[in-house]
């Protein structure tokens, strides 16, 4: 039996393939770039297939599950399915966020991912066992400037992984959430920044950020948790980050809003200051 990893070609995706094969699994790594697979597989050896997959399209999600059916008989069952693959582009407040980028969020970390478990499901509900894994992530249930449909299909995740359970009751189908925060080392900002490497690294810079291995030992233990047990989700945070205070914006009559956090700092410019930073630190 084997373990399909969606996004395999990068970041977490290519970790969690290597602590899997590492530790005697059979992994299956899909995504789009089939080159990225191939040196993959040439790193991994025999425990490990490519496949090519856009998740954006269920077409090419139906073609690369027939394709896992003629692979050697160890990976033709899947035992665990890994729904890591995803993205976020841009980082515009909504009303000036592209419509097409919207479009490619929901097909990808929506759409695809309900869709990929439809298809898988069904085996592992007449074997009796199998996991579900859903990658989501902070943003998924803390809102920040931004984040708007990167945020909402996270918390698509979030909610439909808790549906599933409910759904897999009695069924020996086990399923969980992870949500990691900030993590440098993938191209996920590279991608946000649609190819911006300095604003990219920036974010991550003296940051302290969660690294890919640590969301693929995460979910390894998971894996190897005892099958009486269900994890339903779990968040992970680098040290270096927490939570920030609420902005209240307040009109004045002499003109000179303000915004103010509930820890009582205020001024436009000390705000400004914070924003400028926070998002410094964080984008
Ligand atoms: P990466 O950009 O490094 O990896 C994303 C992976 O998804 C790539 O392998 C990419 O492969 C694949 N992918 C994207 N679109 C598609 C598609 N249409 N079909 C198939 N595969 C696709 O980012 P991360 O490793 O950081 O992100 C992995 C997951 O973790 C994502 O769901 C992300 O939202 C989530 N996450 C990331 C965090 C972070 O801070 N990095 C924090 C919280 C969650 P290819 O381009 O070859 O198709
Ligand atoms: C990625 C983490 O905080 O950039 O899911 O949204 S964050």
């Amino acid at each position: 039996m084997a373990v399909l990893i969606t996004g395999a070609s990068s970041g977490f995706g290519a970790a969690m393939s290597r602590k899997f094969v590492q530790a005697g699994f059979y992994v299956i790594g899909a995504a789009r770039r089939a080159e990225k697979l191939e040196s993959l597989s040439r790193e991994l050896g025999e425990s490990f297939q490519g496949v090519v997959m856009d998740v954006a399209d269920r077409h090419s999600i139906d073609g690369a599950l027939d394709e896992i059916d003629g692979l050697p008989e160890a990976f033709r069952e899947i035992d665990c399915l890994i729904n890591n693959a995803g993205l976020a582009l841009g980082l515009e407040p909504a009303y000036q966020a592209d419509w097409s980028d919207w479009e490619t969020v929901i097909q990808t970390n929506v759409s695809g991912l309900a869709y990929l478990t439809r298809q898988v499901l069904p085996q592992m509900v007449a074997r009796g066992e199998g996991y579900i894994m859903n990658i989501g992530s902070i943003a998924g249930t803390y809102p920040y400037p931004g984040g708007n449909i990167y945020g909402a299909s996270k918390a698509f995740v979030r909610q439909f992984s808790l549906n599933l359970r409910a759904d897999l009751h009695g069924t020996g189908v086990r399923v969980s959430n992870i949500e990691p925060g900030l993590c440098g080392g993938s191209e996920f900002s590279y991608v946000r920044f649609r190819g911006d490497e300095e604003r990219a690294r920036q974010l991550y810079e003296n940051a302290g950020p969660l690294l890919p291995e640590d969301i693929a030992d995460t979910v390894l233990w998971l894996y190897q948790t005892p099958k009486h047990m269900n994890v339903n989700s779990l968040e992970v945070m680098p040290v270096s980050q927490s939570f920030g205070a609420l902005p209240v914006y307040r009109h004045s009559a002499d003109g000179a809003d303000s915004l103010q956090l509930q820890n009582g700092d205020s001024g436009r410019d000390s705000f400004l200051g914070k924003v400028t930073r926070w998002v410094r630190n964080n984008f």
